[in-house]
């Protein structure tokens, strides 16, 4: 027995933390291969591209970043293709990426507390944000572009995956102009006679909050765009839609930029979670042009809301799925992010909303108290009712600890299923693939990055998504580790 598996046993953990720090390691090299090491066999029916988006750098050139958050954009590219798989990786070349690796050090100051060497003086009143690419990859309208919330897109060749530079989809946007990294694909848009649309969201905070809305067709040009000023301050990772909503919650916070503006922290540390105020449910009508125009706000105890799964109508109600945190850890300026104490933070727990728009109330009930994140529904369903969700979870049923297993949840039977890579594995985003002329909700495959500690590399992993108790159908070893990532899409082509 080795001594990571007698330490296993002592603690009754399912994982170590030397394990889990493993996957925050940088990734420096660029790949492009063919994966010939797999486990299992590559359904044939599965051809098209996972793109993946996360941190690449943990560090700059031996320099530590603060938080994975603040880490450059690293995308990874797999394609299948007649039952083999490719691989190939490449950091997006924003601006800053490129200075600091010309540097050799750091230059900027990231959103998360990463700040340039020298103190507070060598930070106080730099107010600029280096966009760093990391949070998300969709390839839409043919242009790959990888999005972080704060600023625009990058595109990227999406046979190359060379940085063509910042995306401004014909001017629409203007210099520095956010647009989010959670867009939602709405599959069958009735405003666009049925053509499947993206919906996505931009928010400038301050003492009000403006929302932006952007709304664009296959052809990738934004066809509606409008802005709304909400009370407060905002912030609002992800939404969610129906055929005629976006729906944001306002997450309980409150902001004190005054230690950012002397240098002492990033301006993500000054956000401080309120546990004992109302979340606002902002509802946002998606056609203000031609149909509903007013907003509505609902209010409920919701704890802090980085994701949500999806929502949908029924009768006067709309239902929200999401998953919820009690308390968020502050990130204090001199703490490592790889010494994090799992048990002192809450878990992210899946809850459901039920938001009555006729007389303002809102209905919660708890869905899920296993630790989990990174939802993903099949792409048919989104804004509509739906079955089955499919998330990276715990291994463990209680507590907080890192993501392990992957987890399916059947919403109309209430049945559960797992698939675990503990003890040395780490689970990342999974994705439903749906098979190719498929009915059934669950009839195709989930996809995740799962990093292996025992080899320090990363697997994709296939699952069939109507049955995680037989195992993973393959296993697919790549050649180095992908540090634990955010954000992918899946495309057909
Ligand atoms: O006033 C500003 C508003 C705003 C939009 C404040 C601000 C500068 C902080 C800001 C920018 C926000 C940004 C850039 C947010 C970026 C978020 C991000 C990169 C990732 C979020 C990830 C969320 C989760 C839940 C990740 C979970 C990860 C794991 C479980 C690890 O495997
Ligand atoms: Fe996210």
């Amino acid at each position: 027995q080795s001594y990571e598996d007698q330490q296993l046993k002592t603690l009754e953990k399912s994982y170590t933390r030397k394990d889990w720090q493993g996957g925050y390691k940088s990734l420096t090299q660029e790949f492009d291969y063919w994966i010939d090491d797999v486990e299992g066999e590559i359904p044939p029916e599965l051809q098209g591209t996972l793109f993946r988006n996360g941190p690449g750098l943990l560090d700059i050139q031996g320099q530590s970043i603060h938080h994975p958050f603040d880490g450059d954009g690293m995308i990874s590219r797999i394609s299948f293709v007649n039952s083999r798989a490719h691989y190939r990786n490449s950091f997006v070349k924003t601006a800053g990426y490129l200075s600091e690796k010309n540097a050799g050090k750091i230059l900027h100051r990231g959103v998360f507390g990463t700040q340039k060497p020298g103190g507070w003086l060598a930070n106080i009143f730099d107010f600029k944000l280096k966009n760093i690419a990391n949070t998300n990859v969709i390839y839409w309208g043919n242009k790959l572009l990888a999005l972080w919330e704060a600023a625009e897109p990058h595109r990227l060749d999406p046979k190359t995956l060379e940085t063509l530079g910042k995306e401004y989809f014909n001017n629409v946007l203007s210099a520095g102009e956010a647009f989010g990294a959670h867009p939602r694909f709405d599959p069958n848009c009735e405003q666009d006679n049925g053509a499947p649309c993206l919906v996505n969201f931009s928010v400038k905070p301050g003492l009000s909050t403006k929302i932006t809305i952007f709304e664009l067709n296959l052809a990738g040009e934004v066809v509606r765009k409008h802005a709304h000023n909400v009370p407060g301050f905002c912030f609002i990772h992800d939404f969610v839609i129906t055929p005629n909503y976006c729906i944001f919650f306002q997450n309980p916070v409150s902001f004190n930029p005054i230690p950012f503006v002397l240098g002492l922290r990033g301006a993500g540390e000054c956000i401080q979670v309120q546990p004992n105020q109302p979340t606002r449910i902002i509802v946002i009508p998606r056609f203000p042009q031609s149909g509903q125009k007013e907003i509505k706000t609902l209010e409920v105890r919701s704890g802090f809301i980085f994701h949500h799964v999806n929502a949908f109508g029924v009768g006067n109600e709309i239902l929200v799925d999401s998953i919820c945190y009690d308390s968020l850890p502050e990130v204090e300026p001199e703490s490592d992010f790889r010494q994090v104490d799992f048990e002192a933070i809450a878990p992210g727990q899946l809850w459901r909303f039920y938001l009555n728009l006729k007389d303002g109330t809102v209905q919660k009930k708890l869905i899920e108290s296993r630790c989990c994140e990174f939802p993903t529904i099949h792409p048919r369903n989104v804004g509509r009712s739906y079955r089955y969700l499919y998330m990276s979870a715990a291994h463990t049923e209680s507590g907080n600890a890192p993501l392990q297993a992957l987890l399916k949840i059947d919403l109309e039977s209430g049945e559960k299923q797992i698939w675990s890579a503990a003890p040395r594995g780490f689970t990342g985003e999974p994705i439903f693939v749906p098979r190719p002329g498929s009915e059934k909700e669950d009839d195709g495959w989930v996809l995740a990055l799962v990093y292996d500690a025992a080899h320090h590399r990363s697997d994709v992993v296939i699952l069939d998504a109507s049955d995680f108790t037989k195992g993973a159908i393959a296993r697919l070893h790549l050649q180095h580790h992908v540090p634990y990532g955010l954000h992918g899409n899946f495309t057909p082509q």
